[in-house]
């Protein structure tokens, strides 16, 4: 059984939102285009509370772009984004929610980021979403979104560590930085995860 897993599709990381993605918008057409070929959707959304430490308006003296390290992990600092119940934290207006079957939250606590949809940043904690995979007979995981340097390619890892035969749809994908965008899709490969 096939299931696609949406990563943080929400305003904030389109043109004009908190923490934009250049042509973020792009993808939504082409995400709504593929939803009807998998027998599970699953969507993330980043969810921080007003006080999360991945903000650099809650740390002194520091800049968005800095990384700080807390508990022994290193944070990159973001602009205020995706914050619980905001307009910044919806899905776009255009996206197919009706073919959505199931919404995970990530980054509830203020303690530490979540770039993937399975665990924390320091692997403390899980979503529970590798279990609901499973209990679905979900075999393969098909991941698109954004960032694909960060949220997706970390969901993805995440998804082919767990056992998932997992692929990244870069048409469905738009990311922050080509360098890093790149480095991301190495490194995804060395993971197993195929990259269409
Ligand atoms: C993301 C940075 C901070 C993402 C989330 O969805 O890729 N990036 N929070
Ligand atoms: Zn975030």
């Amino acid at each position: 059984m096939k299931a696609l897993l949406i990563i943080d599709v929400q305003n904030d990381f389109l043109p004009g939102g908190a923490l934009e993605v250049s042509e973020g918008d792009l993808i939504i057409e082409n995400i709504n285009d593929i939803m009807d070929n998998y027998d599970l959707v699953i969507a993330t959304k980043d969810w921080h509370p007003k006080n999360h430490i991945s903000f650099a308006s809650n740390h002194k003296e520091k800049n968005i772009g800095d990384v700080v390290k807390v508990n022994g992990v290193n944070q990159i600092l973001w602009p205020d984004h995706c914050v619980q119940n905001t307009y910044g934290s919806d899905f776009p207006k255009s996206l197919n929610k009706s073919k959505i079957n199931k919404v995970i939250l990530k980054g509830m606590d203020k303690d530490i980021d979540s770039y993937s949809g399975f665990f924390d940043n320091a692997r403390g904690a899980s979503t529970l979403l590798s279990e609901y995979l499973k209990s679905k007979n979900i075999d393969k995981v098909d991941c698109v979104g954004l960032a694909t340097e960060y949220c997706v390619k970390f969901s993805a890892i995440d998804s082919s560590k767990e056992g998932f035969q997992t692929r990244v749809i870069l048409k469905c994908c738009r990311g922050i930085n080509k360098n890093d965008i790149d480095k991301s899709i190495q490194e995804m490969r060395e993971n197993n995860i195929v990259i269409i």
